[in-house]
Parts: C-alpha cells; sequence; structure tokens
C-alpha cells in the first residue's frame, strides 16, 4: 500500500521577558517544546496561563471566522478540546480504514499541532533533527558533544526502542521510570516517576519512543504517541496515548514538578468557536506552512520553566483533508446564550453572532406592546456566523430579540437609540 508521508513541523519563537526574540527552529515518552541546548535541556512548557501560581489553567480555542474551512473545522476541533480535557489514556489508535486512503485526517494532525500549542514537542527526532527516512523514528535527543547523532538500533533492530545504542546523544525523551514503557501510565506523575536522565533507567538502555513500531515490540500494536511526528494519508489518529497525556500531567504538576503541592495546576480547554481572540487559534493559511504548524512565543516563568504567551495554528489547503462530521463528545455549555446581539443600544442595525454556528430556526422582533415588528424563518443548516438586521425604520425605543435555535431560546431586549 503506498502512504504518502507528510512532515508536520513546529516553529517556535520564545520571546524573553527582556524583550529579545531568539527564533527556535523545530521544522517541525515526551519532551518539551522549547528544550534543547539553547534554552535548557530540562526546560518544561506549560499552556498559555500559566505562572507559576496553582489552579486552573483556562485555554481558549478558537477558529479564525475568515478563515478557508472554518466551518469544517468546527466539530474536530472540539473533539480535540475533548481530547486534551478528557486526558484518557489510549492504545490502538492508529486506524486505517476509516477514511479514504487518499484523505488526510484534519483531525489527526490538529491533535498533534494542539499538543505542540500545550508546550509538547515530538517525542521523536523529527524533522528539526536534520535526519531523514526512518531515522527521524529515533527517540528526541540532542546529538551531544561529539555534533552528531549516534544511531543504532541494536539488538531488536527496532529503532526508538530501550536497547538503542545512541553514544554521546542527551536524551530528551521523560520516560517511565518504573519500566521504561511510553504505552502505559504512572499513578502519579511527576519527577519521582517520570525523567529524562539516564542513569535512572537500567545501566545500556535509551529512553523508549512512543513510536507504532516500538509499540508493536511491547505488545500494544497500533499504537502511537500523538505527539510522534509523521502523518500517513489514509490513517486517523485521533485520541491521546499514555505518553502523551503523561506529558500534560508532568507540566501539571507545577515549577517544582511534584504532584500535590500549591503550585500545581488543572489545564482546561475552553472552545470558543469562531473567535479570532481565542489564545490557540486555528486557521488555514499557505502562506504559513507547507503542511500544518504550531507557532508558539514564551516566556520563562521560573526555574527552568517556560509558559507559552501566544499561539497560532496554521494548516495548508493543498491536500485532501477529511473534516471528522461527528462529535465525540457534545458540550453541554454550547447553547443559545452563546449567540450575542450587538450594538447595543444601537442606531440602525443590530449584528447577530453566532460563533458555535448553532442551528438557528428563526428571528422574532417584538416592540413593547408585544407586536410581532418583524419575523425570520431561518434555515438550520445554513451555518450563519453573523446576521445582519437592519432596525433603521423602527422608532426609537425597547425591542425584544427572540432567537429560536436548535439549542435553545434567546431572548434579549435592544434599545434603539
Ligand atoms: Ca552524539
Ligand atoms: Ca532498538
Ligand atoms: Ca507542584
Ligand atoms: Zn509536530
Amino acid at each position: 500500500m503506498k502512504k504518502l508521508y507528510f512532515n508536520k513541523s513546529i516553529i517556535t519563537t520564545i520571546v524573553l521577558s527582556i524583550l529579545i526574540s531568539i527564533p527556535i527552529n523545530f521544522a517541525s515518552a515526551f519532551a518539551y517544546v522549547f528544550a534543547g541546548d539553547a534554552n535548557g535541556l530540562d526546560v518544561v512548557t506549560h499552556p498559555i496561563g500559566y505562572n507559576g501560581t496553582g489552579g486552573t489553567v483556562t485555554v481558549t480555542v478558537g477558529i479564525d471566522p475568515t478563515s478557508t474551512f472554518a466551518t469544517n473545522m468546527q466539530v474536530s476541533v472540539q473533539n480535540a478540546v475533548a481530547m486534551f480535557n478528557g486526558l484518557v489514556t489510549t492504545t490502538g489508535n492508529v486506524e486505517f480504514g476509516v477514511i479514504s486512503g487518499s484523505d488526510v485526517d484534519f483531525e489527526s494532525v490538529l491533535l498533534h499541532e494542539m499538543g505542540h500549542s500545550l508546550g509538547l514537542a515530538h517525542c521523536n527526532a523529527a524533522t528539526e533533527s536534520g535526519l531523514t527516512g526512518a531515522n527521524r523514528n529515533y527517540t528526541k535527543a540532542t546529538d551531544g558533544a561529539d555534533d552528531t547523532f549516534n544511531l543504532d538500533a541494536g539488538a531488536d533492530g527496532i529503532i526508538g526502542s530501550a536497547d538503542d545504542i545512541r553514544g554521546d546523544d542527551v536524551n530528551l525523551n521523560y520516560f517511565k521510570i518504573a519500566d521504561n514503557n511510553p504505552f502505559t501510565i504512572a499513578g502519579t506523575i511527576d519527577q519521582t516517576t517520570y525523567s529524562r536522565d539516564l542513569a535512572d533507567l537500567p545501566s545500556g538502555t535509551f529512553s523508549a519512543n512512543g513510536d507504532r513500531d516500538v509499540s508493536t515490540l511491547l505488545s500494544v500494536p497500533d499504537t502511537e504517541s500523538a505527539m510522534q511526528q509523521g502523518s500517513f494519508s489514509g490513517e486517523t489518529q485521533r485520541t491521546l496515548a499514555a505518553d502523551d497525556v503523561a506529558g500534560i500531567r508532568y507540566a501539571e504538576a507545577g515549577i517544582d514538578e511534584t504532584a500535590g503541592t500549591a503550585d500545581d495546576y488543572n489545564l482546561v480547554l475552553n472552545y470558543v468557536g469562531l473567535d479570532n481572540t481565542a489564545d490557540i487559534l486555528i486557521d488555514f493559511d499557505n502562506s504559513e506552512t507547507g503542511f500544518a504548524v504550531s507557532q508558539s512565543s514564551g516566556v520563562f516563568v521560573g526555574g527552568g520553566h517556560i509558559s507559552i504567551t501566544a499561539n497560532n495554528i496554521f494548516f495548508n489547503t493543498g491536500f485532501n483533508w477529511f473534516f471528522n462530521p461527528s462529535l465525540s463528545l457534545e458540550d453541554p455549555t454550547i447553547n443559545a446564550s452563546k449567540i450575542s446581539l450587538f450594538p447595543n443600544p444601537t442606531d440602525n442595525s443590530v449584528t447577530l453572532r453566532n460563533p458555535f454556528l448553532i442551528g438557528l430556526e428563526s428571528i422574532k422582533i417584538y416592540d413593547i406592546n408585544g407586536r410581532v415588528i418583524e419575523s425570520r424563518i431561518i434555515d438550520k443548516d445554513a451555518n450563519l456566523y453573523e446576521i445582519d438586521l437592519n432596525i433603521s425604520e423602527f422608532e426609537s425605543g425597547i425591542y425584544l430579540f427572540v432567537i429560536e435555535s436548535e439549542k435553545g431560546k434567546l431572548v434579549e431586549r435592544v434599545v434603539k437609540k
């Protein structure tokens, strides 16, 4: 079977607090964006909004309203948000046959890019290593003092497994200390259970990578970390593996890297629909990427810890993108109350904004005496983002706008000046 290989890439820029920009190019177990020779091997990267104080860190995720495929992306963005909120570890998450062999699954690539947007780097060497072909599947590391990657798949012949012989390469991939298995997860996740220091492994072994060949070796076939770079047409990978979840939860242990202390946080992603002010903003823009990219800026928040300060995810239109039409999880918070009417008070027009593309059914406008002044039926499948309502003919006064939708009714008073 012919499979096309696409590079998932990330280009990151770290902005230090003194406003010097150091561009870092990532051509784009678990590792962190920004960790490396330039910023520090032990850097742990946190999502937007974490400043070292524990509690809930809420990150908004939205779609650029002007983007190509803005409507098509909605379901997958909600599904990816649900995956990172749920942090459920799965096996057998690599599937063929769900989509056509010539299609590229938007949701799978988005899940990967969103991992970058939350601080996770590739767990494999990937394109930023400069390595080619299968060598990119070696566990993420720096090339060490000899300035060259030492690549030897060891006795098992499987690239990325524990018996790899990596010379002086410095491991960047956090592993589970107990068994170096990236496909199972520890109970507590912090520096007592995960490490990137090879001294915490049996002598002569290297940090195992969450690659699909390694998963076969470890008897959980068709399983791969979402953060493994490399995407095939016809393939879907819409759920997280243990390694991805551990990466998010290790960061949640905070700057002291110890779970259960005051600096721990709980990451909550909040899907905000078509909204270009979102913390993580998703867009199709061929001038930004040849395939897909997550671009981040970051700032040190203490002790080798960096928090992302801005993020964009871009996709290129030049592929047969498949958009999953099925919501994996219905969000009960998305209802008619998310529809807004503005400005208010107003002179001549009111804009109705529907950022979640809720199916609208009708708009009725009543005057102060309860008479219907205007009534409009709407095709609920029209996916309307904005509707401009002209009220220039109305007399000054107070009007009641009643919007009926598939997700309930919005009743709002609007003042015409
Ligand atoms: Ca080396
Ligand atoms: Ca090996
Ligand atoms: Ca902590
Ligand atoms: Zn990537």
